[in-house]
């Protein structure tokens, strides 16, 4: 029993491309910002009052990356896990922390002085976006030759940074964006979360 606790507008979005990739029947609620999702019962799943959060068989998983992980490694059928385990952890705590950060920040405006770098898990916004640039000039993705759950989440970060201009619009970004961006599972899900969108915008 899987079950997906998220909003259109979310970072769950990622998390359902993710099941529609694995094919396993879900269920998904869908929370409110200001109501449900800081309600009592839905901050005993996360106490963070945030979404994503999936529960399978009674067992809570948050945070996008630990999400895309688990599911990787519980339905290895999928074959989603990442040919290159090294390179696949390697690149998902990456985008967890210095990649998340960096473009979190820029939106932001907000800048690491020079002299802080060192202190800073990110260093800066431009060797951040360097180091991610030359890692997809290897291999057609970034844990071997096929698709794995770190691309799905690299290539969200990337696919919204080039959205929001957070992501220069550079050939390697934009390259490996569309390498993934029509796979039949991502726009099943975005279709899914589209469709709540406007329900929620017509009805509140
Ligand atoms: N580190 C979390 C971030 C989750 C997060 O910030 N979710 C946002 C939506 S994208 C949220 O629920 N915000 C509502 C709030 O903080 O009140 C993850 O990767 O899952």
């Amino acid at each position: 029993m899987l079950k997906l606790y998220t909003h259109p507008m979310s970072r769950g979005r990622m998390v359902r491309w993710m099941l529609e990739e694995i094919g396993e029947s879900y269920e998904t609620d869908y929370l409110d910002y200001a109501t449900t999702m800081k309600a009592p019962a839905y901050l005993a799943i996360n106490p963070m009052g945030k979404v994503p959060a999936l529960v399978h068989d009674g067992r809570v998983v948050t945070e996008c990356p630990a999400i895309l992980t688990y599911l990787a490694e519980t339905f290895p059928q999928a074959g989603l896990r990442g040919d290159d385990r090294a390179a696949f952890l390697r690149w998902m705590f990456f985008g967890a922390g210095p990649l998340e950060y960096a473009i979190v920040n820029r939106a932001l405006g907000v800048d690491v002085p020079p002299a802080k770098a060192g202190f800073v898990g990110y260093g800066s916004y431009e060797r951040t976006i360097e180091t991610l640039h030359d890692a997809l000039a290897g291999p057609a993705f970034l844990a071997g030759d096929r698709f794995s759950a770190v691309d799905l989440y690299l290539g969200s970060q990337i696919g919204y940074g080039l959205q929001f201009g957070t992501i220069p619009a550079r050939p390697a970004f934009t390259s490996y964006w569309d390498r993934m961006k029509d796979r039949p599972a991502r726009l099943r899900a975005v279709a899914l979360d589209d469709a709540e969108l406007a329900r929620i915008k017509t009805h509140g």
